[in-house]
């Protein structure tokens, strides 16, 4: 029977158990040491909690979840598209930017190339080792969201010996002050198993460019790891480094309190797979200009998981979606200041790549309103990709079949 008590302090102390019960006794958790205070009669019953006196170290852990309804719980759907943006075959279409609607229609970049991908068994000096090599970003524009037409290539490959010349793709949109900015992955040629990926940008006075590329990366890897040997060999490290020693991927600007902060995932030399997948984490770098220079903040990384960024302002902090990789793969997460992101909700899995919309209305409202509708993309096979329509909803009951939403929650 729950009790009505209240507990003002319940401290739990591993030492103190261990030597008093022994780790194998039947009627304690084990648990690291571990404080658990000011628990009220309204958190037990709302729990379900048995006895406050045993607790379990998931009741602990549960103990210790933030107050939050479930405003950030939701699903997704995907559709396809029509128009140029419909699946082609022989024609990979990956990685949708945000989208921005101007002059009446709503544009989306992305990164585009033709056949299919060799990898790194051959000659990566004439193949074409993944999907996203020997890409150009392309745009496409529509006016209801579903019917594209590709309007033609916005960025192109550097010309030989510049640091974009292999590929240009995985790109994001910043509009700023009737300017355009995109911000997108960079490799030089070869691209072999060991190279590094830097960020490039580009800006325009219109969506349509014509677009002015950095002579320069406005973002590279951190250059503190050190490869073992001469192999091709990712795993082999001396050294890591950073979370960001590799690769910087996946950039995103947001205009946020004043400055410019370049949002990124990296990737470490020497990546491990742990209890969460693959060592996957997230960084960020400021500027007070939107043409850099980038400053990696000290705090990075700001994420222990993830994969692509989808990061959006929210209520005066900064909305994240954490998929793909790591312990707190599937959740979406939230921080007051750009940095400190806290889990507000586990999802079954969102879209992968999300190409968020940027000219959805009242998005302060509630956290899901941003997922109202965007663009994702989605492997028809391992060369193949192709960019389709998601939409999202907030969850707010469980329903049995036939029962109604009032009286089944
Ligand atoms: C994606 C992104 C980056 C990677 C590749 C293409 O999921 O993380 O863009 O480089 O895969």
């Amino acid at each position: 029977m729950r009790s009505n008590l209240s507990y003002p302090v319940l401290i739990i102390l591993l030492a103190l158990y261990s030597t008093a019960c022994g780790p194998d006794s039947q009627n304690q958790a084990v648990t690291p040491t571990e404080e658990v205070s000011e628990i009220s009669p309204e958190q037990i019953d709302h729990l379900g909690i048995t006895n406050p006196d045993k607790l379990s170290a998931a009741s602990k852990r549960a103990l210790k979840w933030p107050d939050v309804g479930n405003e950030w719980f939701g699903e997704f759907r995907v559709f396809d598209l029509k128009g140029d943006l419909a699946y082609e075959e022989g024609v990979v279409r990956r990685d949708p930017s945000a989208m921005i609607y101007e002059e009446g229609k709503y544009f989306v970049w992305y990164s585009k190339s033709t056949g299919p991908s060799q990898g790194f068994g051959g000659n990566v000096e004439v193949d074409k080792v993944f999907p996203w090599d020997r890409c150009d970003i392309w745009y496409a524009t529509s006016e209801d969201g579903w019917t594209w037409k590709e309007e033609g290539p916005a960025v192109k490959r550097g010309a030989k010996g510049a640091y974009d010349d292999r590929s240009v793709f995985t790109v994001e949109i910043m509009a700023h002050e009737g300017k355009y900015y995109l911000c997108y992955q960079t490799v030089k040629s070869p691209y072999n198993v060991r190279v590094k990926n830097q960020v490039g940008l580009a800006w325009a006075d219109s969506p349509h460019g014509p677009w002015t590329k950095s002579e320069k990366p406005i973002l590279s890897p951190a250059d503190n790891g050190v490869w073992k040997g001469e192999e091709q060999n990712r795993f082999n490290v001396v050294r890591k480094g950073d979370f960001d020693s590799h690769k910087v991927h996946d950039p995103c600007i947001l205009h946020y309190k004043g400055k410019f902060y370049l949002y990124y995932k990296g990737e470490q030399m020497g990546e491990e797979i742990t209890f969460g997948g693959r060592q996957i984490r997230h960084g960020v770098a400021i500027a007070d200009d939107p043409l850099g220079p980038y400053v990696k903040s000290p705090y990075n990384p700001i994420s222990n998981s993830g994969h692509e960024i989808c990061v959006w302002p929210f209520q005066g902090g900064i909305g994240s979606l954490i998929t793909t990789d790591g312990p707190e793969k599937n959740t979406i997460q939230w921080s007051p200041d750009g940095i400190n992101f806290e889990i507000q909700s586990v999802i079954k899995g969102a879209p992968h790549a999300i190409g968020l919309n940027r000219a959805l209305a009242d998005t302060d409202t509630e956290p899901f309103k941003i997922f109202e509708w965007g663009l994702t993309h989605q492997y028809k096979n391992s060369d193949y990709q192709y960019i389709r329509r998601f939409s999202g909803k907030r969850r707010v009951n469980h329903v049995a079949k036939g029962a109604s939403a009032k009286t089944n929650q």
